[in-house]
């Protein structure tokens, strides 16, 4: 028998990039506390659960999260005292019932989501476990593949690349630990390369250089380049991933690479541009290529690509079971981007990459841009069986929190974790 929750309350911090998010406490009957923090994007899909901010406000410039903060405190607490932690399912279900939106409107996504994970905290501790193990159960010890986010544009930063996330990923890496490892060579490598070439090596939000190239194909010119310099085969040691979050460049029905200066092309042009890429570098994934409401362009994509890359939905599919299941239906992608604050509870984010693995989809665990030094989600990969994580650059600690986090798991493991598809 495990303690019951004594209290929950809230407090607002600073994400990342210096925004207000949520703290949120969990206090078990014998004293036990747990909390959690929650992160927040930039390049967020239409059908996200609400973030709620206090837009009326000037604090903050109208972002404070005291509205959230309050929800927490005054609306969810009060429904879950006395409860067993461990009811993970009954406590999310409970918050999304007293919601009773589709977007977790009433309640929030952000405050709903600091219980929810603050709620599994706890319930891990009492179980005298640790969280991978609690979630995923005592045969869970695969790690996940990471994608590092070595080149960063779009809405997260000011570079001239439209294309928001340049990814390296070592698929022919033994362990995680030497994953991790090609990735900060190639990362350092790539410093070397932009410095000797008199570009910035300034990073963005997730922790990726930003320069000024001429193209984003240059980007990609620029991975391989390091990649060699590093002293790894590209392609059979590190490959590459791309996240373009393509609504965020998308106007009017065109795809305007404005910012590279390479005009506007259309869904079809686009599909045609990534294809070349795929026979000229080694990419692996492409998370969102296209824009959120492009379905049908998704399904042409994936008619063309699908079968011999990741074709990855975000924006589209915001970790909804609802849009993960219209995409299966219409082939629209192959694989699943996955965010804890998307959805907006821990039972939901399960349930949505139960369906990737019932359909055969891959999935790929995200950090957002707005992070903290919350590690949930490192554990959380391994709890699911391993998959893919994606959680920034190998600088910045907010992203390598998680990074160490998982060093430590392997570590913990030992014989018994595994790695690799
Ligand atoms: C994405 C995410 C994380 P944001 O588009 O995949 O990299 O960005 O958190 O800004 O939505
Ligand atoms: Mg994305």
């Amino acid at each position: 028998m495990t303690a019951s929750i004594h209290s929950i309350r809230a407090l607002e911090i600073l994400d990342s990039r210096g925004l207000p998010t949520l703290r949120v406490f969990v206090q078990l009957e014998d004293g036990t506390i747990e909390a959690a923090s929650v992160p927040s994007g930039a390049s967020t899909g239409e059908h996200e659960a609400l973030e709620l901010r206090d837009t009326t406000s000037s604090r903050y410039g109208g972002r404070g999260v005291l509205g959230a903060v309050a929800s927490v405190n005054d609306l969810i607490a009060p429904h879950l005292v006395g409860m067993d932690p461990s009811w993970q399912s009954r406590i999310d279900r409970l918050m999304i019932e007293i919601d009773g939106t589709a977007t977790k409107a009433k309640l929030g996504g952000n405050a709903m989501l600091g219980v929810s994970q603050a709620v599994a905290r706890a319930a891990a501790r009492a179980h005298g476990l640790p969280l991978y193990q609690y979630l995923g159960g005592t045969c869970a010890g695969r790690l996940p593949m990471p994608m590092m986010n070595v080149i960063n544009g779009g809405k997260h930063a000011d570079s001239s690349l439209d294309l928001q996330e340049f990814m390296i990923v070592p698929v022919g890496a033994p362990t995680f630990a030497e994953a991790l490892r090609w990735g900060v060579e190639t990362f350092q490598a790539l410093k070397r390369l932009l410095a000797g070439r008199k570009l910035s090596t300034a990073v963005g939000d997730e922790g990726g250089f930003a320069p000024q190239l001429g193209s984003n194909e240059e980007a990609l010119q620029l991975i391989v380049a390091a990649i060699e310099r590093a002293g790894y085969v590209p392609r059979e040691q590190i490959a590459i991933a791309l996240d373009p979050a393509a609504t965020s460049f998308h106007e009017q029905g065109e795809y305007r690479l404005t910012r590279s200066g390479q005009g506007a092309k259309t869904s079809a042009e686009m599909i045609e541009m990534y294809r070349k890429w795929v026979d000229t570098y080694p990419i692996i994934s492409l998370e969102d290529g296209l824009a959120e409401d492009d379905w049908q362009g998704f399904s042409e994509l994936t008619a063309k690509l699908g079968d011999r890359i990741q074709i990855v939905g975000d924006d589209n599919l915001c970790t909804n079971p609802i849009y993960i299941r219209r995409a299966i239906a219409g082939r629209a992608c192959n694989a699943a981007l996955i965010k804890l604050n998307q959805i907006g509870t821990v039972t939901e984010t399960v349930e949505a990459i139960q369906l990737c693995r019932e359909s055969g989809w891959g999935f790929v665990v995200s950090h957002r841009s707005g992070e903290t030094e919350d590690t949930f989600m490192a554990d959380f990969a391994v709890a699911m069986g391993g998959g893919q994580i994606k959680t920034g650059s190998l600088c910045r600690s907010e992203r390598i929190a998680k990074y160490n986090r998982l060093l430590e798991i392997e570590a913990e493991l030992g014989r018994a974790a595994l790695f690799g598809a």
